[in-house]
């Protein structure tokens, strides 16, 4: 006979944080949101850590390259979808990382011989209005000068004019020399009232550019998550189809972590993969398990601590249909605790801290603070995001109101791919596991986030925690009755407006 359990599956929605002593000094803004990636070794500094307990998920409605970089700026890590093909998915990991902030190696320049009109054309497909002039127009080319769209008209000049009767020459231009520190070239530029600063070799090679722009924003973005050459941090999604071709591919762009993406990880598939992985690039890379709902799965996926993170989570997610479709999968709040408690008994038994993410199913602010405090390390969401301005799918007018779409990578429309895609079979699906639709348009990810998070960092407050593992050790949570429920809204007063209809961070009506 099967084995039924007596537990019921919950999800987040049914339990509340009691609070518990603030102590004088702490404060919101004091909060530490820091938060490890990959498995702790006891006495070991984690070797990859997010700024902001938030991952976007790996799918195509909702990480692409502008997502990523924007959630990058704001300390968090988007899963570039592996649901395209390799070639494509490496374009965008590469786009990402070439977005560095700090030395730039130049991506547009030109010669001393060029016309005005080219470089005009340069200009406009490149979007940079900053060209250095070198030797052979290469980006390590001597450099002969720097032109910029301030140094001639283009409907007053001459288009048919040379480059070098307009750019400032060498001995003009304020330069930097190769080695220089970042902190020594923003000073530069600071003193020479300057916008670029080229830096050079003792051959007077161009080597990178250093913006003063990127200064700007990098201090309007403190918690912004940069690798060792200050370049942006990415995940990206892998299957268990093509992990051979893709994950050397991934690594080769530069991608920071990776994770498998399947609704079901708990299978051979998976850790055939995840040993193939280790076998084949060591435990220095970062990758991730999952998805798993039960203690369980848990332990056969983290096996003798072969993944960094396990990811957990069934047929929650806001566009899923596992559970109907299937009948399996299981209530998010219930999945979490169970392997939680398991993430503790096996840092007991083998001293490594294996971080949890909990994946799908959040429909708003409280849902993610529970299920911090409930034990995730961080937490993955999709529609939090698609419905954001840099979701890579395009805005839409429905009734007067803007609409972004949003489907689900079980969806006919995401596994289409397969078919364009050489050297994979086309599966052909018998049934869908994820819904097609729309979600509300809410504004730019910085803006939802920053309420997210400050709603966040005030509750960890309430709980007397100044960091993430302390909300987690010192939470105490309560589940609520139906009647509960209805006292925690508004009771016998008329709002003729509501609150939440001016709060961009009521992601949609489902509760
Ligand atoms: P949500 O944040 O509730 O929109 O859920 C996103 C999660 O839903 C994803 O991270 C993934 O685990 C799951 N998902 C994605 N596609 C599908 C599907 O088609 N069933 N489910």
């Amino acid at each position: 006979m099967a084995t039924i359990l007596n537990d019921t599956s919950r999800t987040f929605s049914e339990y509340l944080l009691i609070p518990r002593l603030t102590r004088s000094g702490q404060r919101p803004d004091l909060v530490d949101l820091t938060t490890p990636l990959s498995a702790v070794e006891q006495n070991q500094l984690p070797r990859f850590n997010i700024n902001i307990p938030i991952v976007s998920a790996c799918m195509q409605s909702v990480s692409g390259t502008e997502l990523s970089k924007s959630l990058a700026r704001q300390g968090g890590l988007s899963f570039i979808f592996c649901s395209q093909p390799i070639d494509e998915q490496v374009e965008m990991v590469h786009q990402v990382k070439s977005h560095k902030a700090g030395f730039v190696t130049s991506d547009s320049n030109t010669t001393e011989e060029t016309l005005l009109q080219d470089v005009v054309e340069l200009m406009r497909c490149s979007g940079h209005s900053t060209v250095p002039v070198t030797s052979d127009g290469s980006a390590t080319g001597v450099l002969k000068g720097i032109l910029t769209d301030r140094d001639f008209w283009e409907f007053e000049d001459d288009m048919d004019n040379k480059v070098k009767q307009h750019m400032t020459p060498i001995d003009d231009v304020i330069y930097g020399k190769d080695g220089i520190s970042l902190r020594d070239a923003n000073e530069l530029l600071h003193k020479h009232k300057k916008d670029c600063l080229p830096v050079l070799d003792k051959d007077r090679n161009l080597v990178a550019l250093v913006f003063k722009k990127d200064y700007e924003d990098h201090r309007r973005h403190p918690l912004e998550l940069l690798d060792d050459s200050k370049r942006l941090c990415v995940g990206a999604a892998v299957n268990t189809h093509d992990y051979q071709d893709r994950v050397p591919a991934l690594l080769a762009a530069g991608v920071d972590v990776m994770c498998f993406d399947s609704s079901d990880g708990f299978t051979e598939y998976q850790m055939e993969g995840i040993k193939w992985i280790r076998e084949n690039f060591g435990n220095a890379v970062v990758i991730g398990g999952g998805n798993v709902v039960s203690a369980e799965g848990f332990d056969y996926l983290i096996g003798d601590g072969l993944v960094d993170f396990v990811k957990v989570g069934m047929g929650g997610g806001s566009i899923c249909i596992t559970r109907e479709q299937k009948g399996i999968g299981r209530g998010q709040a219930s999945a979490l605790m169970d392997v939680v408690q398991r993430r503790g008994e096996y840092f007991k038994e083998t001293g490594s801290y294996i971080p949890i993410c909990s994946d799908g199913g959040l429909a708003n602010d409280t849902q993610m603070v529970v299920a911090l405090a409930m034990g995730a390390d961080f937490v993955m969401m999709g529609r939090y995001f698609a419905m954001t301005d840099e979701s890579p799918t395009p805005k839409t007018s429905i009734n007067g109101q803007m609409y972004k779409p949003y489907w689900g990578e079980g969806t006919r429309r995401a596994q289409n791919w397969q078919r364009y895609s050489d050297g994979m079979n086309s599966r052909q699906i018998m049934f869908e596991e994820g819904v097609d639709a729309y979600v509300p348009l809410v504004g730019p990810v910085a803006e939802v986030l920053e309420t997210t998070l400050y709603k966040l960092r005030s509750t960890m407050v309430n709980v007397g925690a100044d960091s993430l593992s302390e909300f987690r050790e010192q939470a105490i949570l309560t589940m609520v009755s139906e009647q509960s429920v209805v006292e925690s809204g508004t009771s016998t007063v008329f709002q003729f407006s509501s609150n939440r209809e001016l709060d961009n961070t009521d992601w949609g009506n489902r509760n």
